[in-house]
């Protein structure tokens, strides 16, 4: 049967398994969730995600919630096709990805997420939204501290993990790619080579292309 991802073509944690499911050839079903009228607190959907938030999958009949782990589960019963190595089995290298798997979340999606929700996307969905300006100048400052330690680390290596590409370097582009429109530029800054040369690449990602901005649909084959 094929995958069914439920969530909305427009959120940024869909977009994320989308990415990866494109990056690994996998025909999908996307099922889009009414967010704006509440499908994702009803109690059949919570049966499913208790939490009430998109996405889930449902992999013939097994059911998972958390972006990065469908990307992960994703990665790893179809690491034969499309992009390989996205999950390297190698012991050493499996730990160098759950190192940047880890610095992902914790330096930089964490201060990305919140300046991009702060400053973009709540006044999006909610027009009197007024950005707290202090909350997002913080995130974008910590933010670029960060990044000088990405670029230490893509001056030496190809990619976070390494020189081949992984899940880590991916899941940056989904809050990366809207940090414009937070008003912060320095994923593309020439002050720090690396890290633009690292991002542009990733940014241009056929499997990109296809699921981001204005939605993305579900594809029946490969
Ligand atoms: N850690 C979760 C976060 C999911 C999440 O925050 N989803 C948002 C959309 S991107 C959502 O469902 N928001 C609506 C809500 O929380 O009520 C994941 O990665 O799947």
């Amino acid at each position: 049967m094929v995958l069914k991802l439920y969530g909305s073509s427009i959120a940024t944690c869909t977009r994320r398994v989308a990415l990866i499911l494109h990056e690994k050839k996998v025909p999908f079903e996307l099922h889009e969730i009414d967010v704006r009228g509440g499908a994702h607190k009803k109690t059949d959907y919570l049966e499913k995600q208790p939490f009430g938030q998109i996405p889930y999958i449902d992999h013939d009949g097994f059911i998972l919630y958390e972006s990065r782990a469908i990307c992960y589960y994703i990665a790893s019963i179809y690491s034969s096709q499309g992009t390989k190595d996205l999950l390297p089995s190698d012991p050493k290298a499996n730990a160098r990805l759950q190192q940047a798997l880890s610095v992902e979340v914790a330096n930089f999606n964490a201060f990305a997420e919140k300046a991009v929700v702060e400053k973009y996307l709540r006044p999006m969905y909610s027009r009197d939204y007024k950005p707290d300006e202090k909350i997002c100048s913080e995130a974008i400052s910590t933010l670029d501290a960060k990044l000088d330690a990405y670029e230490k680390i893509l001056s030496k290596q190809k990619y976070l993990a390494g020189d081949e590409l992984t899940l880590a370097d991916l899941y940056h582009l989904v809050y990366g790619s809207l940090l414009p429109n937070a008003g912060y530029t320095g994923l593309e800054s020439e002050s720090r080579p690396n890290v633009a040369r690292w991002f542009k690449e990733l940014s241009s990602r056929p499997a990109w292309q296809a699921v981001k901005e204005n939605g993305f649909k579900s594809v029946a084959a490969y």
